[in-house]
C-alpha cells in the first residue's frame, strides 16, 4: 500500500499533554518532534504514541482485543489491505497492550484532514444489555442539547451508554445518512471538532465543500474509487461480510503537493459475526442481526458528491 505521511495521526492526538508518554519508543529527537506535532481529531485521548519512524502505537482500551483480530483479518484480504493502515504487530509495554500500525501522515506536509465516522450504528450490541448509568454521558448530552434528557434522566442525572450513543446518532447525520463528520483540520488551521450536530445533507455538503478546495477536487476521487472497488471489486465485497464494522472512520487527507488518500481506520469495535451469519452492511439494524449500515453510509457519502462530480 502507499505509505503516506508522518506528523500527526487522525484518529489521534490533540495535544502533547494528552499524548501517551511512552519513554521506550519515543526517545530520539525525531520522535519527540513528531509527538509535538500530533493533534487528536477524534477517538480516545491519550491512546496513541509515535513508535518507529513510520509507525504509531495504539493502546488497547477494551478487554477484548477486537482491533488486533480485525487488522489481521483486514490485512489478509486483498480487497481491504490497501485501504487500511499497515498493521505491524502487537506490543506489550509496562503491562499494557498496543498495536503498532503505519503512521499514515509520514509523507504529508500539513495536510487537510477529515474524519468521517461510518455506519448507522455506533455502539456494540452488548450495550443494549448494559444497565450502567453514567453521569459523564448525561453531562455530554446536556452540553449538546439541554432539552434532550427525559424527566427520569434528569432526576438520575445519568444515562446508559446505549442512550447516549443513540442520542448522538439521532442528533447527527449518522441515523439518516449512515455517516457523520467527526472532525476536520484544514492545512495551517486548528482542528474543528465542533461538528457534532451536523445532520442534514445540505449541512454535510457545506462542511465538505469548505474542506475540499476546488483545485484538489480532481485528486481525491482516487481514494473513493478504491473504496468503491477500483480494482474491479464489487462494493458489496469490499467490506467483509463476516465483520460488523462499528465506529470506524474514513480518513481523508490531501496536501498542497497533490498527495491524497482515503483510509478506513479504527477497528476497536470491528468484530466477527457468529458462524454462519453474513452481513450486508445496508439492512436496518435489529438486535441480533448485527447490521451496521456501513454501506448505506458509503452510498450516501458518494451521493452527497463531496469528492468530485466525475467520481460518481
Ligand atoms: C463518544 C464516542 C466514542 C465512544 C465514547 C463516546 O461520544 O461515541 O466513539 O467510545 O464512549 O462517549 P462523543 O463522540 O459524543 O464524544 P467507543 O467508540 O469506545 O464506544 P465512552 O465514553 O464509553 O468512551
Amino acid at each position: 500500500m502507499s505509505h503516506l505521511l508522518t506528523g500527526f495521526f487522525i484518529e489521534t492526538v490533540f495535544s502533547l499533554q494528552t499524548a501517551l508518554d511512552l519513554s521506550a519508543p519515543a526517545t530520539d529527537a525525531i520522535l519527540i518532534n513528531r509527538k509535538n506535532a500530533w493533534i487528536q481529531l477524534a477517538g480516545h485521548p491519550g491512546s496513541f504514541a509515535p513508535a518507529g519512524p513510520h509507525t504509531i502505537w495504539k493502546k488497547r482500551m477494551a478487554k477484548e482485543n477486537y482491533e488486533l483480530k480485525a487488522y489481521q483479518s483486514l490485512m489478509d484480504s486483498p480487497t481491504t489491505q490497501d485501504i487500511i493502515p499497515e498493521f505491524h504487530r502487537e506490543v506489550e509495554h509496562n503491562g499494557e497492550y498496543f498495536i503498532e500500525i503505519e503512521d499514515l501522515l509520514q509523507h504529508f506536509k500539513d495536510p487537510n484532514i477529515m474524519d468521517i465516522k461510518m455506519g448507522k450504528r455506533t455502539f456494540l450490541e452488548s450495550e443494549v444489555k448494559n444497565p450502567v448509568l453514567r453521569k459523564d454521558l448525561y453531562q455530554k448530552m446536556i452540553d449538546l442539547n439541554p432539552n434532550a434528557p427525559t424527566e427520569e434522566e434528569r432526576k438520575q442525572e445519568a444515562i446508559t451508554k446505549l442512550r447516549y450513543m443513540q442520542f448522538r446518532e439521532e442528533g447527527s447525520s449518522t441515523a439518516t445518512l449512515g455517516f457523520r463528520i467527526e472532525a476536520v483540520k484544514k492545512s495551517g488551521e486548528a482542528p474543528i471538532t465542533s461538528l457534532k450536530k451536523i445532520k442534514h445533507k445540505s449541512q454535510v455538503k457545506k462542511a465538505c465543500v469548505n474542506f475540499l478546495l476546488i483545485e484538489h477536487c480532481m485528486v481525491l476521487p482516487w481514494g473513493i474509487l478504491v473504496l468503491k472497488g477500483q480494482k474491479k471489486v464489487e462494493k458489496t465485497h469490499l467490506i467483509p461480510m463476516l465483520l460488523q464494522i462499528i465506529g470506524s472512520s474514513l480518513l481523508i487527507m490531501y496536501d498542497e503537493s497533490g498527495h491524497c488518500g482515503v483510509w478506513l481506520i479504527d477497528f476497536a469495535k470491528t468484530i466477527p459475526v457468529e458462524n454462519g451469519m453474513i452481513l450486508y452492511h445496508n439492512l436496518p439494524w435489529l438486535l441480533g442481526n448485527h447490521e451496521d449500515g456501513f454501506l448505506s453510509g458509503l452510498d450516501n457519502l458518494i451521493d452527497v458528491r463531496i469528492f468530485c462530480h466525475s467520481c460518481k
